[in-house]
């Protein structure tokens, strides 16, 4: 393979979180009586909390307070975790983890970039908790995806040059990220058929054509 590491995105990518983000998402914004499907949620992949509940808000006929967005994103987040912590090892596919044993063994590094708060309780939850060489998520970073922060984190934690890794995205906004960052990007999911991606991969095994 001509990258020595490998950069995960979480939610969309390694299990299917994305899914518990749009059904919290969804609660809330019928709460509000705020209009919300799933085409408007593919808006919300890979940006932050507060950017997310602001891109919700944007359909909404009153203005709220601060104080007011911070309730609803921990309101949110409530409901999220709920769902996050029904899971367990058996939401991690097959096809996840034989590609990340088989990537291992080949000798590449593996980071999780993430910009979910969340990621340490997920990994955990799902049985990576120790997997990954490094991780970086929405823990450390100041700016949301499509800015490359969280992936030149996870490239400096890995002691590798973009130039060396490749990101795995399901989001636009970290397609664009990468890119930002000098990374290569194979893109998956919502984001395939991205222009901006140097891949497009129909599910995670595919890496390991490039092996
Ligand atoms: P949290 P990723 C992103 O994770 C999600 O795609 C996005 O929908 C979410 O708003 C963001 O994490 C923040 O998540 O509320 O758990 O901190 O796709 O970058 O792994
Ligand atoms: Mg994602």
């Amino acid at each position: 393979m001509k990258y020595q590491g490998i950069i995960f995105d979480l939610d969309g990518v390694i299990c299917s979180t994305d899914e518990y983000h749009y059904r919290s998402w969804k609660a809330l914004a019928d709460r509000l009586g705020i209009p919300f499907d799933r085409e408007r949620n593919n808006l919300l992949r890979g940006v932050s909390r507060m950017d997310s509940l602001k891109i919700i808000l944007e359909k909404s006929d009153k203005t709220y307070s601060e104080e007011e967005q911070i309730a609803f994103a921990e309101e949110k987040n409530a409901l999220h975790r709920q769902l996050l912590s029904q899971m367990s090892p058996a939401d991690l596919s097959d096809e996840v983890k034989n590609t990340l044993d088989t990537l291992r063994r080949a000798g590449l590094k593996l980071a999780i970039g993430s910009a979910s708060k969340n990621t340490p309780f997920i990994l955990e939850r799902i049985g990576l908790g120790d997997f990954f060489d490094a991780v970086a998520d929405g823990n450390c970073i100041t700016h949301s995806k499509p800015h490359p922060e969280v992936f030149l984190k996870a490239a400096e934690m890995l002691g590798l040059k973009p130039a060396q890794c490749l990101v795995v995205e399901d989001a636009h906004a970290g397609v664009e990220a990468a890119v930002n960052g000098g990374f290569d990007c194979a893109a998956i999911g919502d984001a395939r058929d991205d222009p901006r991606a140097a891949w497009h991969l129909k599910g995670v095994s595919d890496l390991l054509q490039q092996l």
